[in-house]
């Protein structure tokens, strides 16, 4: 490799490893790497996956190649005798935010995990050139920034394929880029990213994330969409949509008739794994494409129906995709007589309404699509695909019973315990033998030394070094300093009401009251906070004005400061979560129950030793069924509960308002004369106004318990030994939430590929 990398350097900079700068260094680190991933031979078989996603949050790709590749420790040593540390010029990679948070990580682990267990599997998506956009913080608000990634070397190859996708008003021309993903120990898959060739990301202006719409055409693969687009960005997703359908179908196809295969077997060689709806267009499209080669409709309905499998992420019915059946037909007419015949099928079979293609309003409900034309559906968790059946798909679990099944989420290890945290892996394997890296349950070795003190200490030692890190890192990029022996008490993800960041404000709130009447904590304790916020999303970034101002108010104030802080990671995203979750205690999951499909974080935080505090949700069930009840904090209504709430209509955030005072103190507080002396009128009153005239995702329901339960876990936190062998027990129970454990059943239970 040093040869390799002395060459790259002579060839491309006339200079040698003990001579050039570091961005030169990490240029032929890259290029290094790129060649060494494209070498491998790729997973092959009679029938491969296209995970076809709108989203592939892969972040920074230089150390988890080299870790997959087997070559980390050799560049960690050849950079050390030319002076240079490898964890340094990781950083200079620019981080491809190519998704909006879960969704899009989840695939990224996915291409890891199917590359890792020698699967013939692609991903398909789109080359946003401008990746999520990048957060500041100004005036106590998000401000978005644009946020480039494509450098002129990258990790992007341009492949020779174009494909052409026609609209109603003009045609575009794909070209392709891939991004190999190297398994680990293992073959080769790909990630292919369709792009506009016309694109030109000169009409973007350098401060902002506004350009001309009119412009969209040339530049349909300008920007990756936030969750919450108004109208115009909607019709904008619809175009954006069927050009990766369009293109990946034509990909499709055209790999399938290379490999000299029947299109009337297309399901035995092809499955195609449909993330959310974003990609459902998929399915008409393909039936089109078939008729166009000689299939008759019936035909390439049924060939398409065994080869697409749908799988959920959520059941915010804000979130369920409906297209109004004008748009598509404004932006591709060619689709509208397969949809139409689709829905016909289902009108003529079932006289229920509710499980309609086309609705009354005109809508098409690209889900119910899915579940009609694939073969099968998946929840991401067991209490989610429980939902699924019993409530919010109970009218298509009636009819298709056969086709529900749940896959539980996962996470690639190699990125988020390997990379991320070396030295509680490298522990880890001393104790246990490297075993767990093939085959995560192995972990469950560690459970012998659940008495050993020694181990617990030296437990203890290695969160203190990643709180040291991560010291490090918030000084250098905010210029705060935070306290390494405080408890470091974490809730990062997305910013939206049903996640309740709102609810832990109102413990900051009650906790600095508390001090301010005198009552210190026996530890300090550090409260960080890292989200997005959708631009459009107004009480979302009301709630972040919030935490901003509390961080502003206790910042200030030495009688609070040195015992409890509230501080927020400025453009989180996920390079920031591989350095804040080694240094966490505690994991906060507290959604309202029923709300979170699944999340990952949380698996992330335990697999690091961080303890869950959380809500019956999503995979924080499973967490809990792993570890038992004294190992997880748990509290809240249950989802059932909250389901009947919603049923009766019979939550009243004021009522709890009214008859709670310690309530009433703390939602008033945001209103009150301290942060109004900082904050902006307008933003506080509205969250004031919404948490008690609204509160759609019940935030005042759980928030008395949630005080108690938060004081109990800051209080057991003193019981080193026991809080320990929690940890111990927490990572030791993580293998089950290895992605690779994930991909083993979807090829099981969906796939069936090798
Ligand atoms: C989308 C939207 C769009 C409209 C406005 C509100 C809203 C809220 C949420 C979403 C998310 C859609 C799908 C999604 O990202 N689901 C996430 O998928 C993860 C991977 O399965 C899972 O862990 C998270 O629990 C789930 O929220």
């Amino acid at each position: 490799m040093e040869e390799k990398l002395e060459a790259l350097l002579a060839g491309r900079f006339q200079k040698n490893l003990d001579n050039c700068t570091k961005e030169e260094l990490f240029e032929a680190l890259l290029l290094f790497t790129r060649e060494a991933a494209e070498k491998l031979p790729a997973n092959t078989g009679r029938k491969k996956l296209y995970y076809i996603s709108a989203e592939f949050l892969i972040g920074k790709l230089l150390s988890n190649n080299l870790i997959n590749l087997g070559l980390y420790e050799e560049a960690e040593k050849i950079l050390k005798k030319h002076g240079y540390e490898l964890c340094e010029i990781e950083e200079l990679e620019a981080e491809p935010s190519l998704g909006n948070g879960g969704l899009g990580r989840l695939a990224a682990c996915f291409l890891d995990s199917i590359a890792t267990l020698g699967l013939p599997g692609d991903g398909i998506g789109l080359n946003y050139h401008f990746g999520l956009f990048q957060q500041k913080f100004q005036n106590h608000k998000q401000k978005e920034v644009k946020n480039p990634w494509i450098t002129k070397e990258s990790w992007l190859m341009k492949q020779p394929d174009s494909f052409l996708v026609q609209f109603k008003d003009f045609a575009a021309e794909a070209v392709l880029y891939d991004i190999a993903v190297p398994g680990y120990e293992s073959g080769c898959g790909r990630l292919h990213l369709f792009d506009v060739k016309t694109v030109d990301e000169r009409i973007v202006p350098e401060d902002s994330i506004d350009f001309d719409k009119e412009a969209i055409r040339k530049n349909l693969t300008l920007f990756l969409y936030p969750d919450d687009s108004d109208d115009a960005g909607r019709k904008l997703r619809i175009y954006q949509q069927y050009f990766m359908v369009s293109s990946g179908a034509q990909l499709i196809l055209k790999e399938c008739e290379q490999q000299g295969y029947d299109l009337r077997k297309l399901h035995e060689h092809v499955v195609i794994q449909i993330n959310d709806t974003h990609p459902s267009m998929v399915i008409p499209e393909l039936i089109r494409l078939l008729q166009e080669k000689g299939f008759s409709m019936d035909e390439a309905i049924d060939t398409v129906s065994k080869t697409c499998a749908y799988t959920n992420h959520t059941i915010l019915a804000e979130a369920l995709e409906k297209w109004p059946l004008e748009y598509l037909e404004e932006v591709v007419p060619q689709l509208i007589p397969v949809i139409k015949e689709l829905d016909k099928k289902v009108r003529k079979k079932y006289a229920d309404e509710s499980v309609y293609i086309i609705d009354e309003n005109e809508r098409v409900h690209m889900a119910h699509m899915d579940i009609h034309y694939g073969f099968s559906v998946n929840g991401v968790a067991a209490l989610h695909t429980e939902i699924l059946k019993k409530s919010e798909l109970k009218n298509f679990y009636d009819i298709y019973p056969e086709k529900f099944n749940n896959k539980t989420n996962g996470i690639t290890f190699r990125r988020w315990f390997l990379h991320c945290n070396r030295q509680l892996s490298k522990y880890v394997e001393d104790l246990i033998g490297n075993g767990f890296k093939k085959n995560a349950e192995e972990l469950e070795k560690l459970l012998v030394y659940k008495d050993d003190e020694k181990v617990l200490q030296r437990l203890a030692e290695i969160k203190l070094e990643k709180k040291l890190e991560f010291k490090k890192f918030m000084e250098e990029t905010q210029g705060i300093e935070i306290n390494e022996n405080s408890i470091i008490d974490v809730q990062v993800k997305r910013l939206h009401e049903y996640k309740r960041q709102q609810m832990n404000a109102l413990y900051a709130i009650y906790k600095y009251l508390d001090i301010k009447a005198g009552n210190k904590p026996k530890r300090p304790i550090t409260m960080i906070f890292g989200a997005k916020a959708a631009p459009a999303y107004v009480i979302a970034k009301d709630i972040i004005h919030l935490i901003l101002c509390l961080q502003e108010l206790i910042e200030n104030d030495p009688e609070v400061c040195p015992y409890f802080r509230v501080l927020m990671i400025e453009n989180y995203n996920v390079s920031k979560a591989a350095k804040v979750i080694p240094a966490a205690d505690i994991s906060e999951q507290i959604s309202l129950a029923s709300k979170e499909a699944s999340g990952t974080g949380n698996m992330k935080f335990m697999l690091n030793g961080a303890l869950t505090l959380g809500t019956e949700d999503g995979a924080n069930v499973e967490i809990r069924d792993l570890v038992g009840e004294e190992n997880i904090y748990i509290f809240g209504k249950k989802p059932q509960e909250v389901l009947d709430l919603y049923a009766e209509s019979a939550y009243c955030a004021k009522d709890i308002y009214k008859k709670d005072s310690l309530i009433q103190k703390l939602v008033d507080f945001i209103t009150g004369k301290e942060l109004l002396a900082i904050g902006e009128k307008e933003s506080l009153s509205r969250l004031h106004k919404e948490l008690i005239g609204k509160d759609w995702f019940m935030t005042l329901l759980d928030t008395r318990e949630y005080i108690r339960i938060k004081e109990q876990v800051y209080a057991d936190y003193e019981n080193q030994k026991e809080w320990n062998q929690k940890v111990l027990i927490n990572i030791a129970k993580a293998g089950f939430f290895s992605s690779d454990r994930t991909i083993a059943q979807y090829n099981e239970g969906i796939w069936h590929l090798k």
